[in-house]
């Protein structure tokens, strides 16, 4: 608290000074000067003080989610999801490599923390693969991933994921890039109009594990025209049991799809009533294909509706109070805001204007309530907790403020560089906390020291306490931020854990607590070891093996104490997991290489760290002391 104190004193003296220093200068220097103190001041979080909100940012084709807290923006920890990550092991150890399923990258877009009630319940954080149509699923007791689901049947491209419903029922995933179905099946592209189709789909959430579950008894897939399908959201109070998706080409043109796809003034949003389509599942109206539910619109009415969109749309986002349906046209200078109960009405009379493949399309002027003339190339947007919406243009390189119900825009503030998504903590919830909007830059020319032609990323976090946006920060953000969603820290404040407890977070079987029972067992050609990782050896430090053994260890840190990791990493035979205290994990691997390989702790964990290492011996086939050529 003193050492606080003498911070917060030190840096007012050297505010005051600099005022004095600027005194003599012109007034708006001066000005400038004291706007940057604000701005300082209002993003500092002194030594030992923590921020207000984890910012969970995408990593694009990293295949990594980033932690950063806000107001200060520091980067404070890499969850990897789709990529192997040799900094916590992940991707190397039987697991997680399992659940990898032999891919080494995936490109992660949007992140979405679980719902109760529309508000986040700090439970869980789910991102989608555009590439390789997978969806994760993290556990924030412990910021690791639990699950990934995928490749998906039939889908391909999973750009519209994920979001989530209300109470996290389901998780949506969308095709971007539409394929014959089934997938897998070979029709020419020439074909494309008529035989190619797009696929919206609901991945069943359970409610108590989390785990996703796409099959032929749980969640489901809608057969759709061979549209792009970009982005989505899900429906919340009175909307709630509908889910949203924006498509481009509604063209159906294959090709240079700049030009073919761009010649209809209209594109649509599509909106699924999911509560619907349970009743068409319960009655048996689907088809398996693939192993999973498909519903085709054609035989079940009432499950999609199209609403004309302006061209090329991108982002869709529902209102905080569930009424309103925003939908950007990226190629316009307005943003569309649908009247969700325009739309039921629409649909009650019948009001069509035609049909996609039996899919009704709503008449526009019945559904929209207000084109908001925002500026140009409105791509997505957040709501705060005082009834206003945040678009960001990607074109302009701005962001709109503007008032919902008044549809008026009241503030602009410019980008530094084009901007893609904006983030307003808990901004797509039914109870936004508002404060700040974070620009997730899409280039970023100039705001860093220069490192090469590739430039460093650059997000921006604006204060919008007040009337006008104010920038107050440039922070460093890994390529490529896509989406990204905050959460008050308090609600995590109980559920993150310290350490995995012997017995009830690590419920392993494998799981020894003990030196005692260390021990190498061999059956046939498999030597299995069961080891254990404390301060600072491990035990046992020695595993036998004959050239050409399948070698399986399972690995406990017994440690108790949080932050207490151990490393395990063997010379020149690519292996290398960390264990974090109390946590086991299984090591599998062929010892095709003979001779003696040290292993070692690649975590810094005592003053003894160096001398915790061990020995992989392997006998030569042949048995003799060298290897046989
Ligand atoms: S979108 S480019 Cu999230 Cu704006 Cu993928
Ligand atoms: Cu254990 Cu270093």
């Amino acid at each position: 608290m003193k050492r606080q104190l003498q911070i917060v004193l030190g840096i007012l003296i050297t505010f005051v000074a600099v005022a004095i220093v600027f005194h003599s200068c012109k007034p708006g220097k001066e000005a400038v000067k004291s706007e940057a103190v604000e701005a300082a001041l209002a993003t500092y979080v002194p030594p030992g003080d923590l921020d207000e909100f984890y910012l969970f940012y995408s990593g694009g084709h990293s295949g990594n989610i980033f932690v950063a807290g806000i107001p200060s923006m520091r980067h404070i920890c890499t969850i990897p999801v789709f990529t192997p990550y040799p900094s916590t092991g992940y991707g190397f150890d039987a697991e997680t490599k399992k659940m990898l399923g032999g891919y080494t990258w995936g490109d992660a877009h949007h992140p979405a923390l679980s719902e109760t009630n529309g508000d986040y319940d700090g439970r869980w954080l789910f991102i989608n693969d555009n590439a390789n149509n997978r969806i994760a699923r993290i556990d924030l007791k412990d910021f690791k991933v639990k699950q990934i689901l995928g490749p998906i049947p039939n889908l391909s491209g999973n750009h519209g994921s994920t979001f989530v419903t209300e109470n996290t029922e389901y998780v949506t995933i969308a095709t971007r890039f539409s394929v014959p179905i089934p997938k897998g099946t070979y029709v020419p592209v020439e074909e494309y109009a008529k035989k190619y189709h797009g696929i919206v789909a609901l991945v069943e959430v359970d409610p108590k594990t989390g785990e996703m579950r796409m099959d032929e008894k749980h969640g489901f897939q809608v057969l759709m025209p061979p549209f792009n399908f970009d982005l989505g959201d899900a429906g919340k109070g009175p909307s709630h049991g509908w889910v949203f998706w924006t498509c481009y080409n509604s063209e159906r043109a294959t090709g240079i799809l700049e030009i073919t796809a761009s010649q209809n003034d209209r594109d649509y949003i599509a909106a699924v009533n999911w509560k619907k389509a349970e009743e068409y599942l319960k009655q048996g109206k689907y088809k398996i294909i693939n192993g999973v539910r498909v519903i085709d619109p054609k035989e079940a009415p009432g499950v999609v509706y199209l609403m004309p969109c302006a061209k090329s749309p991108h982002g869709v986002d529902v209102s905080p109070d569930g009424k309103w349906i925003v939908g950007s046209g990226k190629l316009q200078s307005i943003t569309t805001v649908y009247n969700f109960e325009k739309m039921l009405k629409a649909i009650e009379n019948k009001d069509f204007v035609g049909e996609e493949d039996g899919i009704p399309v709503l008449r526009y002027e019945s559904v929209r309530e207000a084109e908001v003339p925002v500026g140009l190339g409105p791509l997505h947007t957040q709501f705060d907790d005082k009834g206003y919406a945040y678009t960001s243009l990607f074109v302009e390189s701005a962001i709109a403020k503007w008032k919902l119900g008044t549809w008026e825009v009241v503030d602009k503030i410019p980008i530094a560089y084009n901007i893609g998504h904006l983030c307003v903590p808990e901004g797509d919830t039914k109870h936004p906390a508002g404060k700040y909007v974070i620009a997730l830059n899409k280039l970023s020319h100039g705001r860093h020291l220069t490192v090469g032609p590739s430039q460093p990323e650059a997000s921006q976090l604006i204060d919008i306490t007040g009337e006008k946006m104010k920038l107050l920060y440039d922070a460093f953000t890994e390529p490529e931020p896509h989406y990204a969603k905050a959460i008050r820290a308090d609600k995590l404040k109980d559920k993150v854990i310290e350490v995995y407890q012997k017995g009830i977070d690590n419920k392993n079987p494998n799981a020894i607590w003990d030196e005692k029972d260390a021990k190498v067992v061999r059956k046939g050609n498999t030597v299995e070891v069961w080891m254990i990782a404390v301060r600072s050896r491990f035990q046992p430090w020695k595993i036998e093996v004959n050239q050409g053994d399948k070698v399986i260890i399972h690995l406990t840190n017994i440690e108790q104490t949080t932050d207490e990791l151990h490393g395990f990493a063997i010379c020149e035979y690519d292996i290398n997991v960390v264990v974090d205290p109390g946590e086991t994990k299984t090591i599998e691997f062929v010892a095709n290489k003979p001779g003696v390989y040290p292993f070692y702790c690649t975590n810094f964990c005592s003053a003894l760290h160096q001398e915790m290492q061990g020995y992989l011996l392997v006998k030569p086939k042949g048995g003799a002391g060298v290897a046989q050529k």
